[in-house]
């Protein structure tokens, strides 16, 4: 069954950041380093092509995703970059729980709008992306306070909401936002995994059988050493059996319990507890896209 996930405050919301896409100067999109494409929300990239902003892509929570991967995907947007018709973008891989990595933003956002950021012409920021992401963590990193709720469920932040920085930056923080249909499969369930859609529009034990697949092709070596056992020719739910087995998960009867160890394959991701995963690369994305019904996306 196909994802999909577009509650009624998305629709407010989606109005209210078209309002803002006319008043600000450069929009700040988070996305998940661990899944870049599929984590771009192609209804904010229609509101900001309309309105020609520049946009700063943050590949955040870089410190769960695998490191080339990453590295991957930066050149990718760079080349991407080089042929935009729409603004100037640029892309920084980051993690907003750091500080250090925090205080790059204003910088980097400032660049693509030279001509703000003084006391008269302050640098407004739309700080945009899917649910989850970190963009309030962002937004309270560069605030250096707790202003902005934060937590580790989808559609924390309900509102468009303004903030003054101190240094004659004004932000908006904008609730996660998804779209009315998610055109590849893949694409939702990466967003499910990686804990970007609400609980009850996804069956837990299709995303981890899918997970697994993934994990199963590109990451071997880390589910041997967490799970003990030995992937080499197993599909999706025989891992997921595996980790019932490893940790004891039985239900009634004595059967492996595989709810609950489609529960633990799905946290042992989200937590890094596997280690560092990306879910696509720029070479796993263009073999998906080509392989697709009716293939071509738009950049
Ligand atoms: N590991 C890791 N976790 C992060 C990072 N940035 C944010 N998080 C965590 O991600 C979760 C979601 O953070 P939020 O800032 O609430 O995300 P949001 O994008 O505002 O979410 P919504 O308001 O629901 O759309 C929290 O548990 C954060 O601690 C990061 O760089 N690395
Ligand atoms: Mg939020």
């Amino acid at each position: 069954m196909a994802i999909g996930w577009y509650p009624g405050h998305m629709a407010a919301a989606r109005r209210k950041v078209a309002e803002a896409m006319a008043e600000i100067d450069v929009v700040v999109e988070v996305l998940d380093a661990r899944a870049p494409a599929a984590s771009s929300n192609p209804m904010l990239a229609d509101l900001r092509r309309h309105r020609q902003r520049p946009v700063l892509k943050i590949l955040n929570k870089a410190d769960l995703a695998d490191p080339a991967a990453t590295a991957a995907w930066l050149a990718f947007f760079e080349a991407e970059a080089r042929t935009a018709k729409s603004g100037a973008v640029r892309a920084v891989a980051l993690s907003c729980t750091r500080a250090a990595d925090v205080a790059r933003v204003t910088r980097l956002a400032g660049a693509l709008a030279p001509h703000r950021g003084g006391m008269e012409k302050p640098l407004r920021l739309l700080v945009l992306g899917i649910p989850n992401v970190g963009k309030s963590t962002l937004i309270n990193g560069l605030l250096k306070r707790r202003a902005a709720s934060v937590g580790d469920e989808p559609a924390v932040t309900k509102r468009v909401q303004r903030y003054d920085l101190a240094d004659r930056t004004v932000l908006y923080d904008t609730p996660g936002l998804m779209w009315p249909a998610i055109r590849h499969a893949s694409d939702g369930l990466m967003l499910a995994a990686s804990h970007a859609i609400g609980v009850n529009a996804y069956v837990d034990e299709e995303v981890a059988t899918f997970l697994a697949g993934v994990l199963l092709a590109r990451y071997p070596a880390l589910l041997a050493a967490r799970y003990g056992c030995d992937p080499a020719g197993m599909d999706g739910p025989a891992l997921i059996a595996a980790v019932a087995a490893r940790r004891g998960l039985r239900g009634r009867g004595g059967a492996h319990d595989l709810e609950r160890a489609a529960l633990v394959l799905i946290a042992d991701y989200r937590s890094g507890a596997l280690g560092r995963i990306s879910l696509e690369t720029p070479a796993t994305r263009a073999a998906m896209l080509a392989a697709a019904p009716g293939a071509g996306e738009a950049a």
